[in-house]
């Protein structure tokens, strides 16, 4: 299985902590996670707001059995808060649906630092949890995904149905 993980820089200190979460268990359950290998790519970007749309070109590529979106949106004293996390819980859930490739939702969103401090690794660390998503969806998919066999005869490719090779 192949996996891109698109993360968030906004919030670094926490971001980090998901993303070892998330690797650990990716780790824990075969998958090489080394960046140079050919399992696992990362991609960073500036925040929360750009993740959306980077996991919706990577998903494209179909290179990809799932993408796993890290960040972490903190409230602060203005409405800024809102407008992010709305636009990248939305962003992401429609780049799963446009592709039909599994998009998690990895973001935290908390009041405090200190809350998504203890999600990320002092309590618990839920990049862990978004690994495990990301490759019970991956592995689902692949269950669900049409075989060759399933297909209306017409439609195979290159393996005319007999009856025509017959005449
Ligand atoms: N991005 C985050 O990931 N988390 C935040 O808490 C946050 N706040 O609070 O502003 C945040 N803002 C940056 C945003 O994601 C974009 O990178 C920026 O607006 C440029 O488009």
């Amino acid at each position: 299985m192949r996996f891109a993980v698109v993360i968030g820089r906004f919030n670094d200190l926490v971001t980090d902590k998901l993303l070892s979460g998330c690797q650990d268990c990716l780790k824990r359950h075969g998958v090489d996670v080394n960046p140079d290998g050919t399992q696992v790519d990362y991609i960073w970007v500036p925040g929360s707001f750009e993740v959306p749309m980077v996991a919706r070109q990577v998903a494209l590529s179909h290179r990809y059995d799932a993408v796993i979106c890290l960040g972490a949106i903190i409230r602060g004293q203005t409405p800024h808060f809102d407008y992010v996390a709305a636009e990248a819980a939305k962003g992401i859930a429609a780049a799963s649906f446009q592709t039909g490739v599994p998009v998690v939702f990895g973001i935290l969103t908390t009041d405090t630092l200190q809350q998504a401090l203890e999600r990320a690794g002092i309590k618990s660390n839920l990049g862990w949890n978004y690994a495990l998503s990301a490759l019970e969806m991956a592995s689902l998919m692949r269950q669900l995904r049409p075989r060759d066999e399933d297909k209306p005869l017409g439609l195979l490719q290159n393996n005319p149905p007999q009856a025509l090779i017959e005449g």
